[in-house]
């Protein structure tokens, strides 16, 4: 028996509760990270390894997590492949998008000594956390990536532009996935190696490609990823954002949980999604800003899926906001503890 429902439920295991944690749980949100903030920018933060790990950690003793996911970011692929990333207040910019290129992948030149600080927080944060604290571990999903590195940051989420080079360069698509893959495998492993329990892939921009185009062109390259993982008999949980009716391709092989965005309601989730691969999700994190009692009746509807569905992770449908109060991510954890009593 499990004390911690995230590490029961990811092992098909029963809990009393469904396990509760949030992408974009560590920084935004806590006035701890954002104290931090206001002396180092954020990828100085991710640089050392005792600060990165401090800030891991953060949300469970300051929110009442079930889970810790490593403070890193996604964007530290296409950086050990070489693409310029710099780190503004206003999100990440790419100078040079591969775009502008003629052979991007001709470009890209993995330095994996580039990842070594996230060995170093890994490190750090076995030393400091409980034994009974899982740690997700996780990267980018090959076309978000892919999408970054192409086109460079897209305000309107729609990489328009990357999609048509998708369907333009096709080759010189597959060579830039086969590298971004390549790499995210030596990153898995170095995770794993370091002590992960889970493994989670954001695949944040599924959504800007038809599903179909996605399981032909995309997915292979995740089964790559899936299978680094699966050596290391570590689960698997996929964020395939906006994928809609492509849910229902997805096989126990590719991943063991599904992260569910929050346009797409639970039940034709779990309707769509393989009975044999778990479910995440999917509270549109806006709620976070709603009065308690309004939050606490989507709180009762999870509740009652995890009764019928019992391999759930409650989570939000997608990252936390950054002034979202502090108070009602608690209240969140605390209302599923009280449940289980
Ligand atoms: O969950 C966590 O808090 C752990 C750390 C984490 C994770 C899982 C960070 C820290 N970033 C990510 C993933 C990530 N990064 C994704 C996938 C999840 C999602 O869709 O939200 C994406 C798309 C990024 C890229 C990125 N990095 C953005 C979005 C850029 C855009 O196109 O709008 C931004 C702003 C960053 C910087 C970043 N990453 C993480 C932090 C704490 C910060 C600093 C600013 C912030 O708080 O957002």
């Amino acid at each position: 028996m499990y004390s911690n429902p995230f590490f029961a439920v990811i092992n098909h295991q029963p809990a009393c509760r469904p396990p509760v944690w949030m992408m974009r749980q560590a920084g935004r949100v806590l006035p701890r990270y954002r104290q931090l903030t206001k002396m180092l920018p954020f990828r100085t933060i991710m640089s050392y390894a005792n600060l990165a790990a401090e800030v891991t950690l953060m949300p469970i003793d300051d929110m009442g997590m079930d889970a810790a996911i490593l403070f890193s970011d996604i964007l530290v692929i296409p950086e050990a492949l070489g693409v310029k990333v710099e780190w503004t207040n206003e999100g990440p910019a790419f100078p040079h998008p591969l775009m502008d290129v003629e052979h991007p992948a001709a470009e890209l030149s993995f330095s994996p000594s580039h990842l070594n600080h996230v060995a170093d927080t890994l490190d750090e944060i076995m030393g400091q956390k409980r034994a009974d604290t899982p740690v997700i571990g996780f990267c980018g999903g090959p076309l978000t990536c892919l999408c970054y590195m192409l086109g460079g940051r897209d305000k309107t989420m729609q990489f328009t532009d990357v999609v048509r080079y998708l369907y333009t360069h096709r080759e010189e698509s597959l060579q830039l996935l086969d590298a971004i893959t390549s790499a995210s495998e030596t990153y898995v492993h170095l995770q794993a190696a370091h002590g992960i329990d889970t493994f989670q892939i954001f695949e944040s921009f599924a959504g800007v490609i038809s599903a179909e185009l996605y399981q032909d062109m995309i997915m292979p390259f995740v089964r790559r990823i899936t299978a680094a993982v699966r050596q290391h008999g570590l689960p698997i949980i996929f964020f395939p954002k906006g994928f809609g009716a492509g849910l229902q391709m997805l096989t126990p092989e590719d991943c063991d949980f599904v992260s569910i965005d929050w346009q797409t309601p639970l039940l034709v989730a779990r309707h769509l999604v393989n009975p044999a691969i778990g479910i995440q999700g999917n509270m549109d994190p806006r709620i976070l800003f709603a009065p308690q009692a309004v939050i606490e009746q989507h709180l009762q509807q999870y509740l009652a899926f995890f009764r019928e569905h019992p391999n759930y992770i409650f989570n939000l449908g997608h990252g936390v906001h950054k002034d979202t109060p502090l108070e009602n991510v608690q209240f969140v954890t605390e209302w599923f503890r009280q449940a289980q009593k």
